[in-house]
């Protein structure tokens, strides 16, 4: 009862989400979808990671590295086109831009700049339905912002999370937890004390921020770039700044087990300090010293 329930919370919130909803689960994986909206939503395993496509250059050096993004679900007055920005150099990370579109996104024309009340840390914050998530600085807290209401909506601790440099990606820069959207939800990419700096993976709530479920992957988070996640399964990005760097590792949620990888991912500009899925875009975002990219992707049967 509860999982249908959950379903039919999805269903009003997005219908073209569902059927990769079903597909991931393990007990759906023989449902084929089809979608409503006509389009492609149907799930798979990442098999192509195409170049990266340059859409902006940060003019200042609060901006060698930060995080940029769209919101996959978006709700009113925000739509697919509104696109969200972050320099995250320094220890008073606290603007957010936005921007109505990717046109004035590309000229650097905000609409609106939110101030937030306490900094940031990490280069891990996501947008989703209409909030945005991000780390609060110097604690392992969790926040949810309403972009609209411009108010803290939820916070809270994401349980054991090591933070300010414990288990941060391979380049460093305090990226102790990473947040990630894919067709099934929000994700928190993290370790622990207990797991000795290997990659923790938390299903997150995203009206209350518990935790719903969590995995413990056998990849170390120090080891690897970056970490993202696609239809339910975290992959890793071998280098930050190798212009021939791979994905390297996958791990499934699905049956708790990881695999090695070799997908060419190029760090163009040699410093990638962030890399993310949008499932609705189906591209990567990444921000590469200064340089705010996307690389298109391709899953297996899609
Ligand atoms: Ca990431």
């Amino acid at each position: 009862m509860f999982i249908l329930h959950k379903l039919l919370l999805e269903w009003v919130h997005c219908s073209a989400v569902l059927c990769c909803y079903l597909c991931v689960w393990p007990i759906y994986t023989l449902i084929s979808c089809s979608c409503q909206d006509g389009k492609d939503h149907s799930c798979g395993l990442l098999e192509w990671v195409g170049e990266p496509v340059t859409f902006r250059r940060a003019e200042t050096i609060a901006g060698k590295y930060g995080v940029w993004m769209k919101d996959p679900q978006p709700v009113p007055p925000y739509t697919r086109e509104t696109t969200w920005r972050v320099d995250t150099v320094g220890t008073d990370v606290r603007q957010v831009f936005e921007y109505d579109s990717a046109e004035q996104f590309e000229k650097g024309h905000p609409s609106k700049v939110h101030v937030l009340a306490r900094p940031m840390e990490s280069t891990g914050a996501v947008v989703y339905r209409g909030a945005l998530y991000f780390q609060r600085h110097k604690s392992r807290t969790l926040v949810k912002y309403d972009l609209q209401a411009e108010a803290v909506a939820v916070q809270k601790e994401l349980p054991s999370a090591g933070y300010h440099g414990q288990f941060p990606y391979s380049w460093g820069g305090y990226t102790d937890i990473d947040l990630a959207v894919d067709e099934v939800g929000l994700w928190a990419i993290y370790s622990t004390a207990l797991a000795r700096g290997a990659i923790m993976l938390s299903k997150l709530d995203p009206e209350t921020l518990e935790v719903e479920r969590t995995w413990e992957t056998n990849i170390r988070k120090q080891s690897v770039a970056n970490a993202f996640m696609i239809c339910g399964s975290l992959y890793t990005v071998s280098s930050y700044s190798s212009p021939e760097a791979t994905v390297n590792y996958i791990y499934r949620t699905s049956t708790g087990t990881s695999a090695p990888l070799s997908l060419r991912f190029e760090n163009r500009y040699g410093y990638s300090s962030m890399v993310d899925y949008n499932p609705a875009e189906r591209k990567l975002f990444a921000w590469d010293n200064f340089n705010m990219v996307a690389y298109d992707v391709k899953l297996s049967g899609v």
